[in-house]
């Protein structure tokens, strides 16, 4: 359960805070949402500047994905994060929570100063996804490869309900070598979960080098078409693919849809881009500043 008090005072803050709010009607075009994306890639890097540790390259990569599903595509209330009729968002590669963090603060979930508490003793934002504490997070994640399988449950869950809403999975690559991963896909595809679209963040860097090269997880497109996935092939930074790719799969009858999203990690700020340096280094002061100017 979360602590209501913290929520409760969270979202009386937020309300006061949060600049970028969808529902202050703004955001309608795709120069607005860059604009976004700019600011929560400037609080990714600040946040985990200040923590000292954290993900930056994963959570950089995830950017367009994440603002496209929280400005544009999922039904949510910031100020009720359990409303029933949420559409559910998992975040299977939890390591990448900083991205998470900053649109759920940016939406008025909790204030955005709570940002500056990542990662510290009693903060509600832990370096991994915690579903116990935080508002608006429905999944306590970390551990890679069990996201898909939470995520084929509670779409299950939805259709016996005969509820409209939607389940959302964030996967990264790296996941796509967990065999759990494919035991979900495997079930998706029978159950035909077309109340389910995957997302694979396939920035083809993992911790330690480049996937194809640790262990080759593609050809992702016909794996998943093989289990019975639609797929959908895009450009994960650019917004308008990942928008028409979302809405798309809405329409997908009798098959759970896949978007294979090709990313950079660390996009965004020219030094992290691609270097799997990044993948679990915080900035330190020079290279946040020079990131900060990157992303003005
Ligand atoms: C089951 C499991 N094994 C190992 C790890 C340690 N770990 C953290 S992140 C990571 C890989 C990150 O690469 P990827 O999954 O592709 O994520 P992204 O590139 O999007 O950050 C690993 C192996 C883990 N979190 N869970």
């Amino acid at each position: 359960m979360y602590n209501n008090a913290i929520v409760n005072d969270s979202n009386n803050q937020a309300n006061k805070t949060s600049a970028l709010n969808a529902n202050a009607g703004v955001f309608s075009s795709n120069e607005d949402l860059a604009a976004v994306c700019k600011k929560i890639r400037r609080d990714i890097v600040t946040m985990i500047a200040k923590a000292g540790s954290g993900h930056p390259g994963g959570s950089l990569s995830a950017v367009e994905i994440v603002v496209a599903l929280y400005w544009k595509v999922l039904r949510h209330k910031p100020a009720d994060p359990v409303w029933k009729d949420r559409d559910r968002f998992i975040l299977s590669k939890g390591h990448a929570v900083p991205v998470l963090y900053a649109a759920l603060a940016e939406q008025g979930y909790f204030p955005l100063k709570e940002l500056d508490t990542l990662r510290k003793i009693d903060s509600f934002l832990q370096g991994h996804a915690d579903h116990c504490c935080t508002p608006g997070i429905e999944m306590s994640s970390g551990s890679l490869g069990q996201g898909l399988s939470f995520s084929v449950g509670t779409a299950l869950a939805g259709r016996l309900d005969k509820a409209s809403w939607r389940v959302y999975a964030l996967l990264s690559d790296g996941e796509c070598e967990e065999g759990q991963t494919w035991e979900a896909a495997m079930s998706a595809g029978m159950f035909k979960l077309d109340n389910l679209t995957a997302i694979v963040d396939k920035n083809g860097i993992q911790l330690s080098g480049f996937t194809k090269d640790i262990m080759n997880s593609d050809p992702l497109t016909k794996k998943f078409e093989s289990f019975g996935w639609n797929v959908i092939e895009i450009d994960g930074h650019d917004l308008t693919q990942v928008l028409d790719a979302l809405k798309k799969a809405q329409t997908v009858k009798g098959q759970p849809t896949v978007i294979i999203a090709r990313t950079v990690k660390g996009k965004g700020v020219s030094f992290m881009e691609n270097n799997v340096e990044f993948h679990g280094k915080a900035p330190n002061a020079e290279q946040l500043e020079k990131a900060l100017k990157e992303l003005a």
